[in-house]
């Protein structure tokens, strides 16, 4: 369909607001044929667009496609800097890789990498991030704050906070965070986050903030290894969710809680973490490069380092661990 007349189109059924438009006024309006309508129609569908066709009523618009384009994203985006340059693409191997390179080729601070497929997203450690087509939030964010490298775990932990804080205005579903960068709903994980700086010892030049939010999954869309550990919004809430509402408000709560962070430092920002952790106050194991501790988490550092109390009573901090309840 030419593009003039599929604008023209979308604006008819957009000033319809959900009501029939019939097949004649369309013609008339966009100059065509009713055969020709009824092939615009047709390859709206064809484009993710759900529309009911009654005899003698003509068209309705029943649902827009959940596309992720830079222009879904862009309108209606309330931030002042995050956000405001945006990457968009089809497919990619990694967000992260294409923010890396643009990071240092000068990129400014909030600008985003979104893409709609990812054939080697990557979680940390070198795992494997299940990025498929259409149906997640596949971004990475360009930061440059002036701190020192060795703060910059409590992006990650700021992070997970003004993601909870997205998914609850927009999904109304309250997930838990498991230290340090995981997303729960019901026990199973829903965002992953990798943190990744490029820095001299003594100064950040760039953080990169990858972030994975499995938005419209239906459960069997999971390859079988994570349906026990893995689930998407859609089925916690029982119905599908606009990714790009949700990108919009991730980097409105992102860049509220990082001006916050700036300005006044880790703490307001760890005391949002603690109230939405999980795992403080219980018996965990955790597992780090260098072997196994079970103890109880007793909270997180002034630099969101975990503190672990094993059974000797013994105080351990841990700043890099997978964790399990
Ligand atoms: P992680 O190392 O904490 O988690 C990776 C582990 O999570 C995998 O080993 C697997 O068990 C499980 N897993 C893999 N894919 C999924 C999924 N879709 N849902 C739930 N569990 C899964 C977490 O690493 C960090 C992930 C960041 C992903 C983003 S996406 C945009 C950006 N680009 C990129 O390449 N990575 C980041």
């Amino acid at each position: 369909m030419q593009s003039d007349t599929r604008k023209k189109l979308l604006e008819l059924f957009s000033e319809a607001n959900g009501d029939f438009i019939s097949g004649q006024k369309i013609s008339d309006i966009l100059g065509c044929s009713r055969t020709a309508v009824w092939k615009h129609i047709e390859d709206l569908r064809k484009e993710g667009f759900e529309l009911e066709a009654v005899r003698r009523l003509g068209y309705r618009i029943v649902s827009t496609p959940d596309k992720i384009t830079a222009n879904e994203i862009r309108l209606g985006l309330k931030t002042e800097v995050f956000g405001q340059t945006i990457y968009f693409e089809e497919e990619v191997t990694s967000t992260q890789k294409m923010a890396h390179q643009l990071a240092h080729e000068g990129a400014k601070e909030g600008t985003i990498v979104v893409a709609e497929l990812q054939t080697a997203g990557r979680g940390r450690m070198d795992r494997k991030w299940f990025s498929p087509k259409g149906t997640g939030v596949w971004m990475s964010l360009i930061l440059r704050p002036p701190i020192p490298p060795q703060k910059t775990p409590q992006l990650t932990l700021l992070t997970a906070v003004a993601i909870v804080q997205a998914i609850q205005e927009v999904a109304g579903l309250v997930p838990d965070i498991k230290w340090p960068n995981d997303i729960l709903i019901n026990g199973k994980k829903c965002v992953g986050i990798l943190t990744e700086l490029q820095a001299d010892p003594d100064r950040v030049h760039s953080v990169t903030i990858g972030m994975g939010v499995n938005v419209n999954h239906e459960r069997d869309q999971f390859p079988e290894d994570l349906r026990g550990i893995a689930t998407s919004l859609a089925i916690e809430k029982g119905e599908k969710i606009k990714r790009a509402r949700l990108i919009q408000e991730v980097l409105l709560k992102m860049e509220t809680l990082y001006r916050q962070y700036l300005q006044h430092g880790f703490l307001p920002i760890k005391l949002l973490w603690e109230g939405y952790a999980i795992s403080i106050g219980k018996e965990i194991t955790a597992r780090t490069l260098n072997g196994t501790i079970r103890g109880f988490a007793r909270g997180i550092t002034d630099e969101g380092v975990l503190i672990l109390e094993d059974h000797d009573g013994t105080i351990h901090h841990i700043h890099s661990a997978d964790i399990s309840l």
